[in-house]
């Protein structure tokens, strides 16, 4: 049996916390042969630590047999401790009335804290998935503030986006969403990420021959991706969290199988015309568990370069608008 590894979840008493730790916990993130040791993590209020004791006894209930320990706290040093994975799925939601930037600033200040004590005490091959909104800038802001772990450690999640896509073309095209490859998600985790249809494959064949309504690509299928996550909430009155939780599992697993090519959030280094500064959804392979290179040189017509400059654009806003956290 191999050595367990400690995987560190905030907002673990929340709705993609309850979705996702079973999931962890049974393999389904990294393997059947890897043991875990779950750190979670809930902020320090009556009601969640005793619904996250809730959720550890339902953890312990289902006897999975690479569980091998659990640690429930609101200290931040004592759940990241030694951390193998930091997984940040807890964030401050938007309330009634509040502004985007006050959200920014509100998020931020958690991620400067998180970030300063992962960057102490988390395992030195730590890496890092930021799952609570606004996530790329969230992202950002924790491996600004990292003096000792690299910035390539941290990943946002835009997966979610890319089985988004991945499901629409399928439906579109009446194939299995198994036909479908190499669906990238450019930009952010907000209605102005680019979903690049241009790129995607059905059945190895190019999805704009294959689907041939181009009208369709650009306008409703962006629409549909973009806007997923406000059409979930007005249908189930929550948001997105069972396939939230999926999509993490996809991002990690896909972040640790070498040879993998997906999307995920990651640093940009100037590549597709992203300000080297922000944290941009971009098409990956990874070269070895934990580790991804950018996939280069991949074609872009104008209207990928406009949809790429507007949620560049919006990042750039973003960083500015968190710009005090930063120094
Ligand atoms: P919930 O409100 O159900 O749960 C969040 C949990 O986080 C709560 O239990 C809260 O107590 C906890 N929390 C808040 N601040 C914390 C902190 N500083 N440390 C530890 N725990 C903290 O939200 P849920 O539906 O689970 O969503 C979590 C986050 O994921 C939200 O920010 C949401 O916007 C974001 N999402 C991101 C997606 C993506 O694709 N990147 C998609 C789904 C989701 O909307």
């Amino acid at each position: 049996m191999k050595q367990p590894i400690r995987v560190a979840v905030t907002g673990a008493a929340g709705q993609i916390g309850y979705a996702l730790l079973f999931r962890i916990a049974s393999g389904q993130m990294f393997g059947p042969e890897q043991p875990v040791i779950l750190q979670l993590i809930e902020i320090p209020n009556e009601k969640a630590l005793k619904a996250l004791e809730g959720v550890a006894m339902e953890l312990d209930d289902c006897a999975f047999p690479l569980l091998s320990g659990m640690v429930l706290t609101s200290k931040a040093e004592e759940g990241f401790g030694d951390a193998n994975w930091c997984l940040l799925v807890g964030a401050k939601p938007r309330g009634p009335g509040m502004e985007r930037a006050d959200l920014l600033k509100d998020n931020g200040k958690i991620f400067v804290a998180q970030g300063q004590v992962i960057d102490r005490v988390a395992a030195a091959d730590a890496r890092v998935a930021v799952v609570g909104n606004p996530a790329n800038t969230n992202c950002m802001i924790a491996a600004s503030v990292a003096r000792r772990l690299p910035a390539d450690r941290y990943t946002a999640m835009v997966r979610l986006d890319q089985n988004r896509a991945t499901t629409q073309l399928a439906k579109k095209a009446k194939v299995a969403t198994t036909a479908i490859s190499d669906v990238f998600i450019f930009g952010n985790h907000s209605p102005t990420m680019f979903s690049a249809f241009h790129l995607a494959k059905i059945n190895g064949k190019p999805a704009t021959t294959v689907i041939g309504h181009h009208e369709w690509l650009r306008g409703e299928f962006q629409e549909t991706v973009g806007k997923r996550g406000a059409a979930i909430i007005a249908a189930r009155g929550a948001s997105s969290a069972a396939s939230a939780a999926n999509a993490l599992v996809d991002h990690v697993r896909d972040l640790t199988t070498v040879g993998k090519v997906h999307s995920i959030a990651v640093k940009s280094n100037g590549d597709y015309g992203f300000d080297p500064n922000v944290w941009a959804g971009l098409p990956v392979k990874t070269t070895a568990p934990g580790s991804y290179e950018v996939i280069k040189g991949l074609g872009l017509d104008d209207f990928a370069r406009e949809k790429i400059a507007k949620t560049n654009k919006e990042l750039v806003e973003e960083r500015q608008a968190v710009a005090e956290l930063l120094k």
